[in-house]
């Protein structure tokens, strides 16, 4: 790790490093999206390549996909692995009961269906992600690109009867352009701020016709790694 590198840089190479020790070899692992998840995957190139482990990696996304081809790590798909030992990724937020908020990275929909297939879910990160209420971080919800304006209308609309703070939605874009996600679909981010029911919520987006995903993780990480600048490391 270079000495040039930023305290939360830092941090979030310590949790990822940590975390790469629970991986053994004729694992299949699923692997990340995200800056900490980008650590992880350089960790695994190099003990791969000095010490010889022999893992399969299962991409949540291309830019993962392109980085663990680089470091050396075999990458298959899913449907090859059919089921994960472990998923290590990043996360926007995490509360108490280790429900998270992901998809600032645009990944979600991928990163969720990897993670429910694993037998453990292990999120690695700073302390910067730790929460009491989940929230305060934009939920992302993927929406397909089909009448996408009225998907959003209904949200909103389903908004307020929900145990939320703020309403505000906005559809995240790439510049002048929607951002696309690796599927084709649009992201909508929910400015909520405070998200009183995590679950109930959850379901009631993913029974909206034109929702596909949302990035509430709701009873799917088993272990917080989160790692400090210091070199220390604290389990939740
Ligand atoms: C990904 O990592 C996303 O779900 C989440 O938004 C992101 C966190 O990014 P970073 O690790 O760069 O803080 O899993």
């Amino acid at each position: 790790m270079s000495s040039d590198l930023s305290p939360i840089d830092k941090a979030k190479f310590i949790s990822a490093k940590r975390a790469a020790q629970f991986v053994e070899s004729g694992m299949k692992v699923g692997l990340g999206t995200g800056s900490t998840a980008a650590w992880l995957v350089r960790c695994l190139g190099e003990m791969v390549r000095d010490d010889g482990l022999r893992i399969k990696g299962v991409p949540t996304s291309t830019r993962t996909a392109e980085l663990a081809r680089q470091v050396g790590i075999e990458v298959i798909s899913l449907d090859e692995a059919r089921w994960l030992d472990l998923t290590i990724d990043g996360a926007d937020e995490f509360d108490g009961d280790l429900n998270l908020i992901k998809g600032g990275g645009g990944a979600l929909l991928q990163e969720k269906i990897v993670a429910t297939a694993s037998d453990q879910m292990i999120v690695i990160s700073d302390a910067s992600k730790e929460v009491e209420t989940l929230g305060a971080f934009p939920l992302p919800v993927e929406v397909i690109p089909f009448g996408w304006q009225t998907t959003r209308a209904l949200i909103e609309e389903t908004l307020v009867s929900m145990d939320v703070l703020g309403r505000d939605t906005a559809l995240r874009m790439n510049g002048a352009v929607p951002y696309v996600t690796d599927e084709g679909n649009h992201i909508l981010d929910l400015h909520l701020r405070r998200i009183g029911n995590a679950r109930q919520l959850a379901l009631v987006l993913n029974q909206m016709p034109g929702v596909v995903e949302n990035g509430l993780f709701i009873d799917i990480c088993d272990r917080v790694i989160m790692g400090f600048a210091d070199g220390r490391v604290e389990l939740r």
